[in-house]
């Protein structure tokens, strides 16, 4: 172990040692503990056998069948790709670049998005590790790769007890040829409120160092306002501002003029004067319908002087359809996963809409078969991870009346069943609805779209109309969220909230006009490094501090699991979910070259004090660990 901590590295040896060192090389630093690393494994290992997985009902592990990784020749260079225009020819280059192309350019979510919308984020860094190379090299020609930002920050630490940086920092070595793409909730950065302004700053300059290249900013009440501190960071950074328009409602609906085409028109020029490099459109919901997508695309063509990147959920079963409407209308991107990963609540398939645009000018240029081994390699990760699909089977057009983002619905389903309200899921999507009506027709996509869930699930569960919110509201204590959102600390709803309900629930609290930013303290970060110093116990990287400051229980939370169960990158997804059967022998390489081999004996019957004892063998040696029977 020593031979690899940092007193032996070359750059420590020849001084060049600075805090990005210790960001880029954070593993470097972790120095023996008295634990060691197999113990630590094979508790967890017993502990997740005896207990399950928390959050997943416990069941043994099922059969698997092996992953299929493409082959792709190591030695092989990577084609250059989207990144190096980017890197020569800085962001205008890239955007002049972007202009020209006659094709449709991709980008693929699978990373991010896709798993987000149907397996609620839960696929692991070593599944998307493992895959990079083979992606970067079968698709050089994406035009980026979203692997980050949105929930991905939060459940890494939260459920998967896993760094999010550090899958960053792997994927990048791994794809050094084409852009790396976040999604940024402007203010609220990967977080569901708003923070400070130089929280946002060091956000946006830390993950710009660790790889990210295109910011796909948002602001969930489309408050331009509100996303100019994001934008700014990003341009002084040198990277892709692509600041983006949520799109609600229905612009071929003349019953729905509150967001009509001139809204639209308005907002992406504030975009641009604001120093967008790239208009958005981000589909959250799946609500554009083709022919809204032509008129849409083709009128902000006009407006604007910047290419357009298009971003839709399949979740009607639209989404290819109104693609290829975009596409007539020359929009310049659009966001597709890998088949296994596409489609309902995810973004349509790469290789479906390669192959509907057979025969058109704009067909991209990938390689289609380039796709389909990537694609059996994601059929089997996919199984890995069904305890955590939506039950969404068939298209579902009555997304056009719930308008729930894609990441949304599985999520609010998991949260109705675990108060009680499963059977009440219809009422539970009408009432979403309603909700959006009395907060005025609102933007709904996280965090927004969290706070119209928070006030859906409590009208439901107390039973209360939307009459007995006007008669009783001020005798009922409303959620924290809905609160929150009616006193202007998430930003400033278009056309306002709506003035007899903010009354009702602020109960005299005078709403705030200005940017939440300007009225926070800024971070001191010096401050948290050494208060993280003191708690962690060892060297303390930007990183730490950034994931400290948006999440400080999440983060320490992870940081105690860390210290119980060591690094669990290391495992393989159905172990790490499912513990392992008796007799099972499976392979760990915990780094490099250094593989542990891991057998489960025998498990004991519990003993008087509510224990069992985990009989393993690890590399031959028997071992034994004491975990707690939770059952
Ligand atoms: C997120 O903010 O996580 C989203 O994906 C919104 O659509
Ligand atoms: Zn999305």
């Amino acid at each position: 172990p020593f031979l690899e901590n940092v007193i032996l590295h070359r750059n420590f040896m020849s001084g060049e040692y600075n805090t990005t060192f210790i960001d880029q090389t954070p593993e470097l630093f972790v120095f023996p503990k008295r634990k060691d690393r197999g113990t630590k494994m094979l508790t967890y290992i017993g502990h997740t056998t005896v207990n399950g997985f928390e959050g997943l009902s416990k069941q043994s592990k099922p059969e698997f069948t092996e992953l299929i990784l493409p082959k792709v020749s190591k030695q092989l260079d990577y084609p250059k790709g989207t990144k190096q225009i980017l890197d020569e020819q800085g962001p205008n280059g890239l955007v002049t670049w972007l202009k020209e192309q006659k094709e449709v350019l991709l980008t693929d979510t699978t990373f991010r998005d896709a798993h987000q919308s149907l397996l609620a984020t839960r696929v692991r860094t070593k599944d998307l590790v493992q895959i990079a190379e083979p992606t970067a090299k079968l698709l050089p020609n994406l035009f980026s790769v979203e692997m980050w930002g949105g929930a991905t920050f939060d459940v890494a630490y939260r459920f998967l007890k896993e760094d999010p940086w550090e899958r960053l920092l792997k994927l990048r070595k791994k794809m050094p040829n084409v852009l790396f793409q976040m999604l940024l909730r402007a203010s609220n950065a990967v977080g569901y409120k708003n923070y400070p302004d130089n929280l946002i700053q060091e956000f946006v300059e830390k993950s710009s160092s660790a790889g990210i290249d295109v910011f796909r900013i948002f602001d969930s009440l489309n408050w331009v306002e509100g996303m100019k501190p994001a934008i700014d960071a990003v341009r002084e950074n040198n990277k892709i501002a692509e600041a983006s328009i949520c799109y609600t409602g229905d612009i071929l609906d003349p019953g729905r003029s509150k967001y009509d085409l001139k809204y639209y028109q308005n907002m992406a020029k504030e975009l641009e004067n604001a120093g967008a490099h790239i208009l958005g459109i981000k589909d959250m919901a799946g609500l554009l319908k083709p022919e809204a997508a032509f008129q849409l695309v083709s009128s902000l063509k006009e407006t604007v002087d910047l290419p357009i990147h298009l971003h839709t959920h399949d979740t009607s079963g639209n989404g290819i359809f109104t693609y290829a409407r975009a596409i007539d209308a020359g929009v310049d991107a659009v966001d597709v996963a890998c088949g296994p990963m596409a489609g309902m609540t995810s973004q349509p398939s790469g290789q479906t809409l390669y192959h509907a645009l057979e025969g058109k000018e704009r067909q991209p240029h990938i390689n289609v078969e380039s796709y389909e081994k990537l694609s059996h390699y994601w059929e089997g990760v996919r199984d890995y991870y069904q305890a955590f699909e939506s039950g969404m089977k068939a298209p579902h057009t009555e997304i056009y009346l719930h308008e729930m983002p894609g990441g949304q619905y599985s999520n609010l389903r998991q949260q109705a069943k675990a108060v009680g309200l499963e059977d009440r899921w219809n009422e539970v999507k009408k009432m979403f609805r309603r909700v959006n009506d009395m907060f005025g027709d609102i933007v709904k996509v996280t965090p927004s779209s969290k706070v119209v869930g928070d006030m859906t699930l409590f009208m439901v569960q107390n039973n209360l109309t939307e009459d007995d919110i006007y008669e009783k509201g001020e005798t009922i204590d409303f959620p924290d969220s809905v609160v929150e959102l009616a006193e202007g600390s998430l930003g400033q709803p278009y056309q306002g909230f709506p003035q007899e309900l903010q009354r009702i629930i602020l109960k005299g609290k005078k709403p705030i006009t200005v940017r939440p930013g300007e009225l926070m303290d800024p971070i001191d970060f010096n401050h948290l490094k050494e208060v993280l110093f003191k708690t962690l116990d060892r060297q303390v990287t930007s990183f730490d501090m950034i994931s400290y400051a948006l999440y400080p229980k999440v983060f320490m939370d992870y940081h105690k699991f860390y210290e119980s169960y060591g690094d669990l990158s290391v495992l393989d997804t159905p172990t790490f979910f499912y513990g392992m059967k008796i007799g099972e022998v499976i392979e760990v390489e915990i780094e490099q070259g250094k593989t542990l081999i891991v057998k489960l004996v025998s498990i004991s019957e519990p003993r008087a004090d509510g224990t069992r004892v985990v009989y393993f063998e690890l590399n031959g040696q028997s071992r034994q660990v004491v975990v707690k029977d939770e059952s």
